[in-house]
């Protein structure tokens, strides 16, 4: 036997939650002695413990004072209820807890664990994600993040409330200070107030696994905030067996991923951010993730380029926005959001890998919404004014930012700069009508194609895009239609110095929020789309061709004769493949392309290509999953006499399809049986013709 765990808990008041906590920890461990936060004798300790109803006073602790030397020179420190407030006075945060009070508890209620961390020596003994600690029927203290994240701090639950995920009520939170450790465990902890023996016992277990976890030295010690490339991609690799997950598509680390943002192609390397949330896999406290390729098929994972700055306009989060070369300067725009506002920022990189950002100590750029037209406002924002594409034209910058119009429909405001950052306002380029283009234009993006311009935006809808003249400020619209009929929405795109446009878009879950918690991860970006103008003036979309260098083993077929329900199975068998085909329907109704096929048919998703023009993903039978997703999704395919191109790119659960080179629907499919990996082919109704066939293998993006 060794010799007993010395727990220290820290005493400051008279308060009787306090005594029962310590009640508890001296009927569980050992050695167990009161102490005071700023006179103690630390090498009398291995662990301290605070446990509080209040707020830390900023006065009771300070960063230098005894209990922060304490945890920095090697000390642990574990922080409970609203004794979490510490770490802003402790230093070890930016930011503390910004949700700080009582509530009645009225289900029971505990920690909502990170997949990331299901196998977490505090989470031992447990067999959920969703454990609680604390039954109904009293009002309970907490300290938790909602509106704000932790600068330092690593999140490792938020809540679990009844059957609810309260997803963004983030109260379990580890930390790295110096050579110390700390955690914080924000609610649903109290020892004086009865309750339920199943709470009870799941309470012990959490603060006694954590007690014990802090004061073992051998356990491999959390990060606090993984920021680096390497923890980044060690926790890539955490999540790396779920079949799931896509592996070519570009996926966040963990966590949430949205929109892509500030594409560029810089000194070479291909840059890509996203819309990353690292507390984990929802829409909240939004920072600007970033990876990197040489090659545009391999991605490496870079720390976070943006976060919120805690005083500044974009505290609760850094949405939105474009890269631009400022004579040579790397020069982000992006929209800063706090409370109701959401404003233009700007920040300037200060290394060639762009990994660093300064933001303009003027920020925001532009202080007010636009006079005429009157912007929409909505019950969380004083106006829909937002995301951001700017282009130097004549010596002068332009920008657009979406909006959405009072009474009206969506907007795609220019403003025009000589240095970035004084900004005079121009009016919109073009408006939309709010029943046929909806109500806000988010993520608007003007795309130079010589003769012709082409402007998307994004309605919350679909992903709109707009062909015509742009001349002057004004857009006059030739031609319209969706850019990607599917699970797709607020693309972005990088100008190669070879002279190419290469889009991206946000492929969105097509789970509840509930699915993506336990996934860990959510959200990825669509393949690399080459947009060019075809012949006759309408739109082209292709995969980049850099997606060819993935390619492993193959199978080719040349003039397949498909009769009736007659299938033709392909070789190949993945979840992570490209096929290419081109069909002839002749008689038949349908050809059916199916993917993620289990050898007895439960399971499949077919691509299907109609002698209606029409193409559609079935998703039917895609997952035996009570909860998942059974609608089609489908695109019309302008009727042609040539034979119809389709070529789709599966991953874990993308399925990202091009019809002859102008039409795309992306999908999401989560097929539940391992054996999901068959392909094969049919024709519905009478004969079809395959010309020709290929399907290959693709292989990862990422290096681990
Ligand atoms: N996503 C961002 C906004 C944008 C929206 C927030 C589009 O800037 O309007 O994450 O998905």
């Amino acid at each position: 036997m060794g010799a007993p765990l010395r727990i220290g808990c820290l005493v400051d008041d008279a308060d009787p939650e306090q005594s029962a906590a310590y009640d508890w920890c001296e009927s569980r461990f050992d050695a167990v002695a009161r102490c005071r936060p700023e006179s103690f004798d630390p090498t009398e300790y291995d662990v301290l413990w605070w446990h509080r109803v209040d707020p830390v006073d900023p006065a009771m602790v300070s960063d230098g004072g005894p209990l922060s030397t304490f945890v920095r020179d090697g000390g642990t420190l574990l922080l409970t209820l609203a004794a979490m407030t510490a770490v802003e006075p402790l230093g070890f945060d930016g930011v503390g807890p910004d949700a700080v009070g009582w509530a009645e508890v009225t289900d029971p209620t505990g920690p909502l664990w990170k997949r990331l961390y299901a196998d977490h020596p505090i989470a031992a003994g447990f067999d959920t994600l969703r454990v609680h600690t604390r039954g109904a029927g009293v009002t309970a203290p907490y300290a938790r993040y909602e509106t704000v994240a932790p600068t330092d701090g690593d999140v490792l639950a938020s809540t679990a409330r009844g059957d609810h995920d309260a997803v963004a009520e983030r109260s379990v939170v580890s930390w790295q200070p110096g050579a110390g450790r700390v955690v914080g465990i924000g609610s649903a902890l109290s020892f004086r107030q009865p309750t339920h023996d199943i709470c009870r016992g799941n309470r012990e277990t959490l603060v006694a696994n954590a007690i014990s976890f802090l004061a073992d030295e051998e356990t491999v010690p959390l990060t606090g905030r993984p920021k680096d490339s390497t923890t980044l991609s060690a926790m890539r690799d955490r999540l790396g067996e779920d079949p799931h997950r896509p592996g070519y598509h570009v996926t966040p680390p963990a966590n949430w991923l949205n929109d892509p943002n500030g594409l560029v192609h810089w000194n070479g390397r291909y840059h890509v951010f996203y819309q990353y949330n690292p507390t984990g896999p929802f829409h909240g406290t939004i920072h600007w993730g970033h990876a990197v390729s040489d090659d545009l098929v391999h991605w490496e994972d870079r720390p976070v380029a943006l976060s919120p700055s805690p005083d500044g306009p974009d505290r609760d989060g850094c949405w939105s926005g474009c890269t631009v070369d400022d004579d040579g300067v790397a020069t982000i725009l992006y929209t800063g959001g706090r409370g109701t506002e959401q404003l233009p920022c700007l920040a300037t990189s200060t290394d060639e890998s762009l990994t660093s950002w300064v933001k303009d100590p003027e920020n925001p750029v532009i202080d007010e919404l636009p006079a005429e037209p009157e912007v929409l406002r909505t019950e969380d924002w004083d106006g829909e004014f937002r995301d951001h594409c700017v282009w130097r034209e004549d010596g002068v910058w332009h920008q657009l930012i979406g909006a959405g119009m009072e009474g009206g429909g969506g907007a795609a405001l220019l403003y025009v700069s000589t240095d970035l950052r004084e900004w005079t306002y121009r009016g919109p380029i073009l408006t939309g009508d709010r029943d046929s283009a909806g109500t806000v234009w988010e993520c608007p993006e003007l795309l130079n194609f010589g003769e012709r311009q082409l402007l998307h935006v994004s309605n919350y809808e679909d992903v709109m895009y707009f062909l015509g003249q742009y001349d002057d400020g004004k857009f006059t619209v030739e031609r319209r239609g969706k850019l990607d009929h599917g699970d797709f929405y607020a693309p972005q795109s990088m100008w190669t110095d070879d002279g190419r446009t290469l889009t991206w878009g946000w492929v969105q879950e097509a789970r509840d929020v509930g699915a993506q918690w336990d996934a860990g991860w959510s959200g990825s970006l669509s393949v690399p789309r080459e947009l060019t103008l075809a012949e006759d003036g309408g739109l082209r979309q292709r995969p980049a061709a850099a997606l060819t260098e993935l390619r492993g083993e193959g199978d080719h077929r040349e003039n397949l004769r498909l009769r009736g329900e007659e299938g033709c199975e392909l070789d190949v068998q993945s979840r992570q493949f490209e096929l290419k085909a081109t069909v002839r329907l002749e008689d038949a109704d349908a050809v059916e392309l199916r993917v993620l096929e289990t050898p007895d048919g439960e399971e499949q998703t077919p691509i299907r290509y109609t002698a209606a023009s029409e193409v559609v993903v079935d998703r039917t039978q895609a997952s035996t999953a009570p909860e998942a997703t059974t609608d089609s999704q489908r695109m019309t395919v302008t009727p042609y006499d040539a034979p119809l191109s389709l070529h789709a790119f599966v991953d874990g659960s993308i399925v990202e399809v091009f019809a002859n080179e102008r039409h795309c629907l992306t999908s999401r499919v989560y097929p539940e049986r391992t054996d999901a990996t068959g392909i094969s082919l049919a024709a519905t109704g009478g004969t079809a013709t395959v010309t020709g066939l290929d399907c290959w293998e693709l292989g990862s993006a990422w290096r681990s």
